[in-house]
């Protein structure tokens, strides 16, 4: 390959020395060594996959020196082990550049060699290894962790398919498989070396050995366990760590014994089904998926997870029994919670503890963080299908419930009441064996996600469990990693506040605070609106090219992404926007704010409501953005695939950010975190984070309307709430007529009829009880939009105060209060 010529940029680069000794020319010469020789395309032929593929496995050399630099191959004192069944991390490369401080070198490498970055960058596949909050929370606190220097090890499965891709057909959700895997993953390095075996079914057997009785696990099947790291890269690369992911592998890739009999099609099929166990994310977000399958993903990633980290902990440090000293194992939900009698049965059965012993160092190892309180989204397992998947687990859940309910005898609480509300099995309709209960009782700490939430366990969920032992719950609020958030989503903003209140604001997001004095500077203002005005522009762009709605980047953006769920009111949100075009077109001349209503989510595709409210959302705009009557005034777009990279290019547009659940219901949310983060202002009920995110903003730069926890508590007891509440708003009455008779649907007049209906009837979320209350906030929202200088001090305000939301506080948290490890 000939040399590219300098270029002015370059040589202006190269004279410094920007990271690891690297240069521009350094860094270009290293791509074009990658794609010459690891990929074996020339620059002539090679695609902007071909050159992000050359660029990323540039880039993880670079990482690797710095990983090596940065820990030096020495024993950290305490590790941290992630146990996440999701892991949504999104693209790499901004990340990995970022965090390098490599990404005007990368620009101008790539120049040199022709090629431009932001093509480079929209080449690679997201990982999407998650549904929504819970993925992406894995995703941030990785990132932290690394930016911390905290040692940790993300767990997880390597899914050859991630969440599916949604596309819409005449307004429908369809799914399509994720293949992120195509093409490669030029991040991870496969580590054949570590693997392990894990066994399914079977039967167990008895030894006496003296006094002590043994048991034995004879598992009738056996998958192995690949591992495949892909590392993290901290800020300024002073640290770097795993992510471990999974891959499942039949244990013999043919069986011999029938291929040699000249059965050559049944001799591969073990392996399918095997295999089957990392294919593929259930897309679900929100009810628990009963599927033996997913039981076997479960433990499949458990047992490799522990196994690796058991064997670690024995090469370093030779003894079991200091495990709590060395290791702090996170439970991310309950997907993982069957660590809690895999790490009993390694200890006793594959290295001689007593129950006793196993248990201490099992409940000092293990911490659990809770997600939800939604009763579908609990898991429970049939004890018949986990004695038939794993019979020994099932007799250690059976023997940790014996000992568990005879403490509560020995306290004299024996009253079936009591056995039934805290016992491990449920026994109400079969015996199902509950796997928060059983998470909870074998961890030292379990924590909720927002204040309220972590309140709302200790008074409903686990009530019964906390008043045994009321130290054991504690609130760890969520956060987002802002060099992903803020620094990589939104540069420019990020280039405008180190340009007022200084470099170290990169470093330390407690330095936002300095923008509140400028909250008042109708310059600062102006280049605060300008930079929004350039995001929503872009935005604009990528609306009309996906849906081929063109929008105004002076209205107002509103902006609803998440997954579609009823709890999350996106209905809520669409009977508004009905009422809204109905006022307006019955005033057409008033003064109406103009806005865009932008939703993004995907549907579980089980979910036939959430998959009914994508429809009804594309059925109202179809009909109103051709209306000439509202033009200019009230828009609304569905846009399809909601992704974290489509979440980094509208979150840094939105001006309103619709955070309108159920109080109650939101555990805590942190895309509300993300965009207040980048200057919307929030629409919200007092649910979940929403109500820490009103005490850090202030009262006066949140819109906050509806019921709080309390009132929803009381409210659902009384009679026939929906009803009186309709009865009461002429408003809501007339837009859920128009929606139930088919306004919005005459090619099928009836199709929202149910929707409707069970808003009417039943209303479990209480959408009519909070309508008029987010109709008036959301006129109180039009008004203010009108008084640019009071919008965008609030605006300013919202990113100046949200530094209390990084994810660097939350696992400070953790680290201090949970894992009991020292951050520097
Ligand atoms: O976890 C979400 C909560 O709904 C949200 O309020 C919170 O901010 C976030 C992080 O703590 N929960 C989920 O995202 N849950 C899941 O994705 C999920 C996935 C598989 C399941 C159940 C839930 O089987």
């Amino acid at each position: 390959a000939k040399f590219a010529k300098d270029s002015a940029a370059t040589r202006a680069l190269a004279k410094e020395k920007l990271f690891n000794g690297d240069s521009v020319v350094e860094l270009r010469e290293a791509i074009r060594a990658k794609l010459v020789y690891a990929l074996g395309k020339t620059p002539e032929s090679a695609r902007d996959r071909d050159w992000f593929a050359a660029t990323a496995l540039a880039l993880r050399d670079r990482v690797i020196d710095a990983c090596h630099e940065g820990t030096g191959g020495k024993v950290p004192e305490k590790r941290v082990y992630y146990l996440s069944l999701e892991f949504l991390i999104g693209r790499l490369l901004s990340d990995a550049m970022n965090n390098l401080r490599l990404v005007e070198t990368t620009k101008a490498a790539l120049k040199d060699l022709g090629v431009e970055l932001t093509e480079v960058e929209e080449a690679e596949p997201d990982a999407a290894l998650g549904n929504g909050g819970l993925g992406r929370l894995a995703a941030c606190f990785m990132e932290s962790m690394a930016s911390l220097s905290i040692p940790a090890i993300g767990y997880g499965i390597r899914y050859d398919h991630g969440i599916f891709r949604q596309s819409m057909e005449d307004g429908w959700q369809r799914e399509a498989p994720e293949t992120w895997l195509e093409e490669g993953n030029p991040w991870e390095f496969p580590r054949p070396e570590s693997t392990y075996r894990i066994g399914f079914g079977g039967h167990v057997t008895m030894s006496a050995n003296g006094d002590l009785i043994r048991r034995h696990w004879h598992p009738a099947e056996t998958v192995n366990a690949v591992a495949y790291d892909i590392p993290v890269v901290g800020w300024r690369g002073k640290h770097v760590n795993q992510l471990r992911l999974w891959k499942a592998e039949a244990d013999a890739p043919v069986e011999l014994a029938r291929f040699n009999h000249g059965d050559h099609v049944g001799a591969v099929a073990g392996r399918a089904r095997a295999e089957s166990i990392s294919r593929v994310l259930y897309p679900s977000d929100s009810s628990a998926e009963g599927q033996e399958l997913r039981l076997r993903q479960e433990y499949f990633f458990t047992s490799a997870s522990l196994q690796d980290l058991v064997r670690r902990h024995l090469n370093e440090r030779g003894d079991l029994r200091s495990l709590p000293d060395h290791a702090a194992i996170q439970l991310n939900d309950t997907h993982p919670a069957i660590a809690v009698p895999e790490l009993m049965r390694i200890l006793m059965e594959e290295h001689d503890f007593s129950y006793e012993d196993a248990w201490h160092v099992t409940t000092n190892t293990l911490g659990y963080t809770n997600h939800t309180l939604l009763p579908e989204a609990l898991e429970t397992w049939p004890v018949e299908l986990m004695e038939r998947l794993l019979p020994r687990h099932m007799q250690i859940i059976y023997l940790i419930n014996w000992t568990h309910l005879e403490e509560q005898a020995k306290q004299g609480k024996s009253d079936s009441a009591h056995v039934a509300a805290v016992s491990l099995i449920d026994e109400s309709h079969g015996k199902r064996v509950r796997m928060g209960h059983l998470a909870f009782h074998g961890s030292r700490r379990v924590n909720g996600v927002s204040a309220l939430h972590s309140e709302l366990l200790k008074s409903t969920l686990f009530k019964p469990l906390h008043d045994l032992e009321p130290e054991k719950i504690v609130n760890k609020t969520n956060g987002i990693t802002f060099r992903r958030w803020l620094h990589n989503a939104n540069p420019e903003l990020t280039a405008l506040a180190v340009e007022t209140v200084g470099e170290g604001v990169l470093d330390d997001p407690e330095l936002l605070i300095g923008l509140t004095d400028y909250a008042d500077d109708p310059d600062f203002r102006k280049r605060y609106a300008a930079v929004r005005r350039a995001k929503k522009r872009k935005l604009a762009q990528v609306i009309v090219e996906r849906t081929g709605i063109s929008v105004d980047p002076s209205a107002l953006f509103d902006v609803q992404i998440k997954r579609i769920h009823e709890y999350k009111r996106q209905l809520l949100n669409l009977i508004e926007t009905v009422a809204l075009y109905q006022a307006i077109k019955e005033a057409p001349h008033k003064d109406w704010t103009p806005r865009v209503k932008i939703f993004g989510g995907k549907a579980a595709p089980s979910y036939v409501q959430a998959k009914l409210i994508i429809k009804l959302a594309n059925d109202i705009a179809r009909t109103i953005n051709d209306d000439p009557d509202v033009a200019g005034r009230l828009k609304l777009v569905f846009l399809p695939n909601y992704s974290v990279s489509l979440a980094e290019a509208i979150i840094p547009a939105a001006d309103l950010s619709e955070q309108i659940s159920t109080a109650g219901m939101e555990a805590s949310g942190t895309g509300n975190m993300k965009l207040a983060l980048n200057g919307a202002l929030t629409v919200g009920t007092l649910d979940g984070a929403n109500i820490e995110i009103r005490d850090h903003v202030g009262a006066d730069n949140i819109f906050i309307f509806g019921l709080d926890a309390a009132g929803v508590q009381a409210r659902v007891t009384e009679h026939a709430y929906a009803q009186r509440a309709i009865a009461a708003s002429p408003r809501l009455a007339k837009a859920l007529d128009a929606i139930g008779s088919g306004m919005f649907s005459p090619d099928e007049r009836g199709r929202f009829g149910s929707l409707v209906d069970g808003v009417r009837y039943h209303d479990p979320y209480l959408i009519t009880v909070d309508f008029d209350d987010y109709w008036r906030v959301q006129r109180e929202i039009d008004a203010a939009w009108k008084r640019p200088a009071t919008w965008w001090r609030a605006a300013i305000l919202n990113t100046a105060r949200m530094a209390w939301f990084s994810s660097d506080r939350s696992m400070r948290e953790y680290a201090a209060e949970i894992w009991r490890v020292k951050v520097a």
